[in-house]
């Protein structure tokens, strides 16, 4: 259903895209930024406290639910105009991708460092001895067994788009694991939230910064070491003929791209978006917000603006 949005949203920014270059454009833009609303909390928000402080620069936001892997694609065409929140370890390959054919600009890095992976509440480690390595989980994959999966042990993936190639990695290291993909974020902390009532053995897809570490004790799995080369090359790594053979970036970035022509079309907005600069901790607390607090992604927003007035009033002014 997104990708079909996405496609009629296509075809009217070609006639959008004429119309601009018939009168040339100067001021920023009367059109409206398109940010895209994806399917995890502190994005959700972070897209709204975005959108504000665009619209504290004279311009319009329009927001669109946007496809996490698609995104990459539609920004590059000029259907979306910018992505706040691009986590190396799951959208890294089709940003980079989109930046190399120079239809999208890597504008700025957040000072957030982030991590996406397999991960284990604390009380897991008493039930399968070794954790966080790799292989001493592997080693007790029975015991993470579902119906569905049995014999082999469950891994409970985050939503597909997040395209985290976990199958490519079960079969690049040899595990006895399945992969079964949540459908959205909140399935995966209910799962995490029941499984912990009973002390089950439980892995499953998590990142940080996250609310989750606020509530939860518990570890990433350590899998072999994220290098270049490992996602492309199958002679790389631990195994010689499959890629994936490694774990997800550890000190991962956090970016923000915009369409090539926003410079051009909204100045003040990309001056704006180049300022913008969120740490561990902002991600974090705009996760917790949503789900904790269980505040709606405005209101959320306003909170958070309240609360971080200093900085985002720097990141307002003009630079000479
Ligand atoms: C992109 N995500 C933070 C959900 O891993």
């Amino acid at each position: 259903m997104q990708k079909l949005g996405m496609q009629k949203l296509g075809l009217s920014v070609v006639a959008c895209a004429a119309a601009l270059f018939a009168t040339g454009v100067q001021a920023d833009s009367s059109d409206p930024i398109k940010v895209p609303i994806h399917n995890w909390s502190s994005q959700v928000v972070g897209a709204h406290i975005v959108g504000k402080l665009i619209e504290k620069t004279g311009n319009e936001v329009e927001y669109v639910s946007a496809d996490s892997q698609v995104v990459y694609t539609s920004m590059c065409e000029g259907d979306i105009h910018l992505v706040h929140e691009v986590w190396q370890g799951a959208f890294g390959v089709a940003f980079e991708k989109v930046v190399a054919e120079d239809c999208v600009i890597d504008a700025a890095t957040h000072d957030a460092k982030t991590r996406e992976e397999w991960w284990y509440p604390e009380y897991v480690e008493e039930l399968c001895p070794g954790l966080p390595d790799w292989q001493a989980l592997n080693a007790c994959a029975a015991k993470f067994s579902t119906p569905e999966t049995e014999p082999k042990g469950r891994f409970l993936a985050g939503p597909v788009d997040w395209l985290k190639h976990d199958s490519e990695r079960v079969e690049g290291l040899r595990m006895d694991f399945e992969v079964v993909n949540a459908g959205s974020a909140a399935a995966l902390w209910a799962e995490l939230e029941s499984a912990s009532k009973r002390k089950a053995p439980v892995v499953l897809f998590n990142w940080t910064p996250n609310f989750i570490e606020a509530i939860y004790k518990g570890k990433f799995i350590e899998f072999p070491a994220y290098a270049e080369g490992c996602r492309e090359d199958a002679s790389w790594g631990v195994n010689p003929d499959k890629a994936y053979d490694c774990g997800n970036p550890k000190d991962g970035y956090l970016k923000i791209g915009v369409w090539k022509d926003m410079p051009k079309q909204w100045p003040d907005a990309y001056r704006l978006v180049q300022n913008i600069n969120f740490t561990n901790l902002d991600v974090a607390v705009m996760a917790k917000l949503a789900d904790v607090d269980e505040m709606e992604p405005e209101a959320a927003a306003d909170k958070w603006l309240a609360e971080n007035e200093d900085r985002w009033k720097n990141w307002l002014k003009p630079t000479s």
